[in-house]
């Protein structure tokens, strides 16, 4: 099988970068200066039409959306080296349950944060009573997180897995963009767990965490 990753540095497509490492694939990655524009290239929109990073080429079909790639590295490739429950499995409603709330419930708060924030150059969208509420939303999507967390060291129990990376990664870039993540036990162990392994710090660079 090949695959052929384009990412770049600082972006959506890091836990991608840091999975195909847990998961110890081979995978040619082309790394994209997304402030070049290279990503609008007439070449990457046919291969992606929305023109951003991520997308994995699978035997020359493209797969783009950081969740649906990971979601399918674990399908594919996971589930023999137990990063990922097997289809058919409770706890692999457990993995589909997490993941995709992370990046399509929680994701989708911090979108809107980052915009009621003002991202740069858009001052006009500056609303902080928007932010605030959606602040909030994001504290109480934490503390559910954490009581899930009390069960159990990682997500699915007692190891690590792509569900963990798919959640802490959209959990950690909530971090970046302002929201305190601190002060829940069992968040804080998690986070810190995923923040201290090998392909967290070769992936995001340094490991700058929250
Ligand atoms: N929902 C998409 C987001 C992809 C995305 O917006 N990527 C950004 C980098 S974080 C990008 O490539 N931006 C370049 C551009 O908009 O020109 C995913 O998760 O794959």
């Amino acid at each position: 099988m090949s695959l052929k990753l384009f990412a770049a540095p600082m972006s959506s497509a890091l836990p991608v970068v840091q999975a195909i490492a847990e998961l110890g694939l081979d995978c040619e990655t082309v790394m994209f200066d997304l402030s070049s524009g290279e990503q609008k290239s007439p070449a990457y929109l046919a291969i992606n039409p929305h023109g951003v990073v991520p997308t994995l080429v699978v035997d020359g079909t493209p797969l783009f959306e950081a969740l649906a790639i990971m979601q399918w590295l674990g399908e594919r490739h996971g589930v023999e080296r137990g990063l990922w429950p097997a289809p058919g499995t409770p706890q692999h409603l457990v993995a589909l349950s997490w993941s995709t709330w992370a990046y399509v419930s929680y994701g989708a708060l911090v979108s809107v944060l980052n915009y009621a924030q003002a991202p740069h150059g858009k001052d006009h969208l500056h609303h902080p009573p928007l932010a605030a509420e959606v602040l909030s939303q994001l504290h109480a999507a934490l503390d559910r997180l954490d009581a899930r967390l009390a069960q159990s060291p990682w997500l699915l129990g007692e190891a690590f897995s792509l569900a963990d990376l798919i959640v802490a990664s959209v959990v950690t870039y909530s971090a970046y963009c302002g929201v305190n993540t601190e002060g829940r036990a069992h968040l804080e162990r998690w986070l810190q767990a995923f923040q201290s392994r090998e392909s967290f710090r070769t992936a995001w660079g340094g490991g700058e965490g929250k």
